[in-house]
C-alpha cells in the first residue's frame, strides 16, 4: 500500500511518525536554547519578538520534513512576510497544493524569551486543504499531543477527550491578547469583560497551539482568539476535533485553514460561548 493511495504514509514512512520525530527534535533544541536569545530581532511590533531560535527551529523542521517528502509543500511562520497580509498571502500560495506541511516552529515566542515555560512546536499536514495530521509538542513538560484524522488524538499513549463541563459557569476558558490595538484588542477585551463573570475563570497563557492542545486534553473547556494565523491553529484544530471538541470561527462557521478569528470548545458550551461573545460585541 505504498504511495499516494494511502493519505497517511509514503512508502513505509508514516507522516505522523515524521511529524512526531521532527517536533521532538526541534523542541529539544529549542529547550536547549532557553536563556540564549541575545540576537533579538523585531518584526512588526515590540510584542512580536522573533528570535534566531524561531528561525533555526523552522530551518531544522523544514529540512527534516522535505528530506522525507520532497514533493510536499511547506508553510512556516518564518518563511512568510510579517503581519496579517504576509500570512494570508503565504497561505494562498500553497493552499492548492496536495500536501502542505503547516508549521509554527515556536508558538509562544514571548514566553520563550521571558523563560516562561509555556511554548510549543506545532506541526500539521494538510491534504487537499484538510488537516490529516496534527502534532503539538511542549518541550518544557515533554508533552507530545498527536492527532491523526479519523484515528483519535493521544497524549502519552492515552486517548484524549475534551472536558465534560456542560455550562459556562463550570468552564475554564483561555484567550490571547491580539497585537492589533485598534480593533482586535478592544473587541477581545469586551469579550473578556463579558465572559469573566459567567465562567469559572479565564487564562491568557501565550501559546495558541498549546491552548488548543489543552482544550483537546480536557484541561481547558474552551479558547478564543482574534487574528491568528494558519500555523498557530492547523495542528491544534485536529487535536480538538479528534478529541470530540468543536472549532469554528467567531460566527460559528466551520474551521478552515484561512480561519483567523477562532473559538474552540468541548462542544457542549459552544453555543452559549459564542452567544456571549456576540452579545459583548467581541466578534470581529
Ligand atoms: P507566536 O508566539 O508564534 O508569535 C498569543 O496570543 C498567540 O498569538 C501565540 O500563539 C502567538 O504566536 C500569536 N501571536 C503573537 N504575535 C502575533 C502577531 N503579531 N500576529 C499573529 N499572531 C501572533
Ligand atoms: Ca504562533
Amino acid at each position: 500500500m505504498a504511495g499516494e493511495k494511502n493519505a497517511f504514509s509514503v512508502g513505509s514512512k508514516s507522516y505522523t511518525a515524521v511529524a512526531v520525530n521532527t517536533a521532538a527534535r526541534a523542541g529539544e533544541w529549542i529547550k536547549s536554547k532557553l536563556g540564549e536569545f541575545a540576537n533579538l530581532d523585531v518584526k512588526t511590533s515590540h510584542h512580536d519578538l522573533v528570535t534566531e531560535v524561531d528561525k533555526g527551529a523552522e530551518a531544522m523542521i523544514k529540512k527534516l520534513i522535505l528530506t522525507y517528502f520532497p514533493s510536499h509543500s511547506f508553510l512556516g511562520e518564518e518563511g512568510a512576510e510579517p503581519g496579517a497580509d504576509g500570512a494570508i498571502k503565504a497561505l494562498e500560495k500553497v493552499r492548492e497544493q496536495e500536501y502542505v506541511w503547516i508549521v509554527d516552529p515556536l508558538d509562544g515566542t514571548t514566553n520563550f524569551i521571558h523563560g516562561f515555560p509555556f511554548f510549543s512546536v506545532s506541526i500539521a499536514l494538510a491534504h487537499k486543504g484538510e488537516v490529516i495530521v496534527g502534532v503539538v509538542y511542549d518541550p518544557s513538560k515533554d508533552e507530545m499531543f498527536v492527532a491523526e484524522k479519523g484515528k483519535g488524538a493521544y497524549l502519552k499513549g492515552r486517548r484524549m477527550h475534551v472536558s465534560h463541563d456542560a455550562r459556562l459557569s463550570e468552564s475554564l476558558l483561555a484567550t490571547g491578547l491580539p497585537t492589533d490595538k485598534t480593533v482586535n484588542l478592544p473587541a477581545n477585551l469586551r469579550g473578556i469583560q463579558a465572559l469573566s463573570p459567567q465562567v469559572r475563570n479565564i487564562r491568557i497563557v501565550g501559546s495558541a497551539a498549546l491552548h488548543l492542545a489543552y482544550v483537546a486534553a480536557g484541561r481547558l473547556s474552551g479558547f478564543w482568539e482574534i487574528g491568528l494565523n494558519a500555523w498557530d491553529l492547523a495542528a491544534g484544530s485536529l487535536l480538538v476535533t479528534e478529541s470530540g471538541g468543536k472549532i469554528t470561527d467567531l460566527h460559528g462557521n466551520p474551521y478552515e485553514l484561512s480561519t483567523r478569528n477562532v473559538m474552540v470548545s468541548n462542544g457542549m458550551i459552544h453555543d452559549d460561548f459564542r452567544k456571549a461573545l456576540d452579545e459583548a460585541d467581541a466578534v470581529v
